[in-house]
């Protein structure tokens, strides 16, 4: 396997993806205002890292099934209702958003937040109406997925960080941040391609270390092209933290450090890999594209 499969896989399963996504909010009966909204967000493109990782994980202990995409379509909604409210003037006030204008700056505050809160709920309605899947399985993916959303997930990340504006965090108080508000949704793609693959228990420990540090290298690779980048190739603007006063990596550890610190979490996440009993060179090549990507 080498990045260029992984290229394949990505582009593959992007495609099922986003035919499998749209449709599940083109149908919810509510005002078309709303759907618009919704599906303004949807539709706006985007990475699809936490779907793809989570298929990379299955596919780690089996070949993938159509039971899956609704999981990975789900994870995909929590991360569009967190970007939608991050962007919210209350939060991060931003104009653009993967290229286009903010999902507030077009439909307004009210719908914004409104559009957040059906695509969240709307993601466990998803993952409990899959008949396929056995009962078990869909409490616990739904207790993983409310558990890294909510208030010690997501929502405590997000907390930390609107408290921490403006002040100089220690490089601990900035992990919390990240672990959690960046972090817990990674990590639930990857601890829910285990679960949905039956990765044997002893592999789980490993999944979620590994999750956990891919976590970090995601976030720490963020703050550097937060510097690096280029605003339009991200589709939103560059130097955002730095105006905002904002903790991040570089400003902690210098550029230098931030990367030494990318590098090191991924040699760890790699680490992790080598313990488990599935094929997981999907995910060992993610590792490499999350650490080079340049959006
Ligand atoms: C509002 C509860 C609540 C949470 C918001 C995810 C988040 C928490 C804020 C996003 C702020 C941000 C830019 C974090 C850095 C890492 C990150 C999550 C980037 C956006 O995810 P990508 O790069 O985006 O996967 P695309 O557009 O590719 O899906």
């Amino acid at each position: 396997m080498s990045i260029s499969e992984l290229q394949a896989f990505i582009s593959r399963y992007k495609i099922e993806l986003e035919k499998r996504l749209p449709p599940f909010l083109e149908s919810l009966n509510c005002p078309f205002s709303l759907k618009e909204a919704i599906l303004y967000s949807i539709n706006a493109g985007g990475k699809r890292v936490r779907p793809l990782l989570m298929l990379a994980a299955i596919q780690s202990y089996r070949s993938i099934k159509e039971s899956d995409y609704k999981v990975a379509c789900a994870v995909e909604m929590v991360h569009t209702y967190s970007l939608i409210h991050d962007d919210l003037p209350s939060m991060d006030d931003d104009d653009y958003r993967r290229g286009k204008p903010t999902n507030h700056k077009v439909f307004g505050e009210a719908f914004a937040v409104l559009a957040g809160d059906a695509l969240l709920t709307k993601a466990f309605e998803v993952i409990s109406s899959i008949n396929e899947l056995d009962a078990n399985i869909k409490i616990a993916l739904i207790r993983e997925l409310a558990k890294a959303a909510g208030a010690e997930g997501m929502v405590g990340g997000q907390a930390a960080d609107l408290d921490g504006e403006g002040k100089d965090l220690s490089i601990e108080e900035l992990e919390y941040i990240h672990r959690h508000k960046t972090g817990d949704l990674l990590s639930f793609s990857i601890v829910a391609g285990g679960i949905l693959g039956e990765a044997p228990n002893a592999d789980m420990e490993c999944i979620r270390a590994f999750s956990r540090e891919l976590g970090l290298v995601f976030q720490i690779k963020d703050d550097i092209l937060d510097i690096e980048g280029d605003s339009e190739e991200m589709g939103k603007a560059a130097g955002s933290d730095e105006g905002r006063g904002k903790s991040t990596y570089p400003r902690l550890l210098t550029l230098g450090g931030a990367k030494e610190k990318l590098f090191l979490h991924a040699d760890n996440a790699k680490e992790y890999l080598r313990s488990l009993s599935g094929n997981p060179l999907l995910l060992e090549n993610f590792v490499h594209y999350i650490t080079e990507r340049s959006k």
